[in-house]
């Protein structure tokens, strides 16, 4: 079951058990709180067509393998002001790199019909330096006619991605819950290896 802790910004106000972190992290409006609540079939992540929703760190208890989801604010609305968006970076930056924390593992949304961009690239250079795997997530996939998904799906299984390739690749759709069992089956198989591995 996923139920909703606190919202966070400081570390003082996160919550305090060393449990795997899940992180959904992605541009703004890529479908990252829609995400949650498709696998775990709830609404406990709000949602909004407009960018920009998620302001803070929103912590999910799932409390079935003891880990936690973390729902965060997306990057590149260039619409918010500059100084927001540099408040963005270091909760983010001080987030993902705070210590005496359970272990992470980043779902990095992409929009199906987005390209690869220096924001990715950033982002996952990133991660890569604080030691956090992550899986890439293609989202949106119900926007594209079939024969248009069959290339975008080709593109995304065959794009190099810098020097730091995820540890797996997913397409999902938060509107039709196409592929969301798939990655639902990869995150409790992840997250039980992880408890396993802490209580032995
Ligand atoms: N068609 C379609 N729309 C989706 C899907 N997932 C999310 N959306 C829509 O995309 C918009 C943004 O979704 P959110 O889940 O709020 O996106 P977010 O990444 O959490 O956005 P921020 O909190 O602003 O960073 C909403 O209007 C959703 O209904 C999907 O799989 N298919
Ligand atoms: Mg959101």
């Amino acid at each position: 079951m996923v139920t909703y802790i606190k919202s966070a910004k400081d570390p003082r106000e996160y919550p305090a058990a060393k449990f795997l972190e899940i992180v959904f992290v992605g541009r703004s409006n890529v479908g990252k709180s829609s995400l949650i609540n498709a696998l775990f079939k709830t609404k406990v992540a709000k949602t909004s067509s407009t960018p920009g929703k998620t302001h803070l760190l929103n912590f999910f208890s799932w409390s079935d393998v003891d880990a936690y989801l973390v729902d965060v604010p997306g990057y590149g609305f260039a619409r918010r002001p500059k100084t927001e968006r540099e408040g963005w970076r270091e909760m983010m930056e001080v987030f993902l790199q705070a210590q005496n924390r359970g272990q992470r593992l980043a779902l990095l949304l992409i929009d199906v019909i987005r390209e690869w961009q220096a924001e990715e690239e950033m982002l996952v250079d990133y991660l890569s330096w604080v030691h956090i795997p992550y899986v890439l997530v293609v989202t949106k996939i119900d926007r594209c006619r079939k024969d248009t998904l069959r290339k975008r799906m080709h593109f995304w299984q065959n794009c190099s991605f810098s020097s730091h390739p995820p540890l797996d690749l997913f397409f999902v759709s938060a509107r039709t819950l196409e592929g969301c069992s798939t990655v639902y089956k990869y995150l409790i198989t992840y997250a039980r290896k992880i408890k396993y591995v802490q209580e032995t």
